[in-house]
């Protein structure tokens, strides 16, 4: 039987916005530490906002990172789906509930529930550099057509100077992070992976389940890379993280949406798992790429990725996008 979604507790300290030092990164900070300096962008919709913060010392000086690469950070805060099993107590726990309006059949309240059921799931990036803050910064997005010479003459050369670093997934690979939150792994080193929720998702609703699969072999950054040779590794992605998510979580494969990005933010070849009722970010048509396709594509033939233009969005801010338009691609 499926175990279901468990939520994942850190050591209390780490609850109360204590020390946040996993993976020897360079991190420590208290989220008391942490002053808005402004919105980068927020969503009434998605009851989510990015701010831009700085992490300073308690005595108002600044701290700087242990890296010594400053002091900026980004902030994500977002209200967190219900709980299923929780929304009773939402209405019997004794709060305010004030009535905003009353009309007819008609009435709004507004509650305060306890902190149990009023949770705000906070992400910090720290340090954070001026491409993270750009990430998250509302602007102007434009599509690229990206033919395979694009790709080799702008967009390579472009992500092997200037890409996010991906410390975080070698990380994971390594044990050195998240590894109380491996969902499975294959540790086979040409066509294994390992299967962790993403980010993005707390594990406390299947509404917004999100898995990454991560790639153990270090030199495919994309789906520009991949060729028929790399059949072996995605069947086993498609294979295995489906088997896991059903056990683990009691998600069939029909309810998931299992896709890769392009173009990725971080180039280490990664796949997503999402709910298919979720409306994922990066899930529209303009970015993802469903595994399945790439697979029967792939087996069409081995080239298909390095002879096909590809779309992709790019912010209008983005040097990539810079890039692009002095081609006179844009
Ligand atoms: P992407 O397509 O490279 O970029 O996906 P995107 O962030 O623009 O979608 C990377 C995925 O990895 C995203 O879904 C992130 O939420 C997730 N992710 C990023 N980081 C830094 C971490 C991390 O440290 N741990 C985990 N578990 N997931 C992460």
């Amino acid at each position: 039987m499926a175990e279901g979604p468990q939520p994942k507790r850190k050591r209390e300290e780490e609850k109360n916005g204590g020390p946040a030092t996993e993976g020897g990164a360079a991190t420590a900070f208290t989220l008391s530490d942490l002053r808005v300096r402004r919105v980068l962008r927020e969503s009434a919709r998605d009851k989510i906002v990015f701010l831009h913060a700085e992490v300073a010392g308690s005595g108002g000086g600044r701290l700087i990172g242990l890296s010594g690469e400053g002091t900026d950070a980004v902030v994500i805060l977002e209200k967190t789906p219900f709980q299923e099993e929780k929304i009773p107590d939402l209405l019997k726990k004794p709060m305010n509930a004030e009535l905003q309006m009353h009309n007819d059949i008609y009435c709004t309240f507004y509650l305060s529930p306890p902190p149990e059921l009023s949770e705000i799931k906070a992400t910090v990036v720290y340090p954070a550099t001026e491409k993270h803050i750009q990430k998250y910064l509302r602007q102007e997005v434009h599509l690229i057509r990206e033919t395979w010479e694009d790709y080799k003459n702008i967009t390579l050369p472009f992500i092997q100077s200037q890409g996010f670093s991906i410390q975080w997934v070698y990380n994971i690979l390594e044990k050195k992070a998240e590894a109380d939150r491996i969902v499975h792994e294959n540790p086979d080193p040409f066509n294994g992976f390992v299967l962790v929720p993403d980010l993005k998702w707390n594990q406390n609703q299947l509404e917004d389940l999100y898995l990454i699969a991560l790639v153990h072999c270090r030199d495919i950054k994309s789906l520009r890379d991949l060729t028929a040779e790399h059949l072996p590794l995605l069947r086993n992605i498609l294979q295995e993280g489906k088997e896991a998510i059903v056990k683990r979580f009691g998600v069939p494969g029909s309810q998931l949406r299992i896709y890769l990005h392009y173009q990725p933010s971080y180039q280490h070849l990664h796949v997503h798992f999402t709910a298919l009722g979720y409306d994922a970010p990066g899930s529209s048509v303009e970015r993802a790429h469903l595994l399945a396709d790439v697979i029967d594509n792939l087996a069409m033939d081995s080239m298909y990725y390095q002879k096909r233009a590809l779309t992709f969005p790019l912010r209008a801010d983005e040097p990539l996008f810079k890039k692009f338009q002095e081609a006179g691609k844009v």
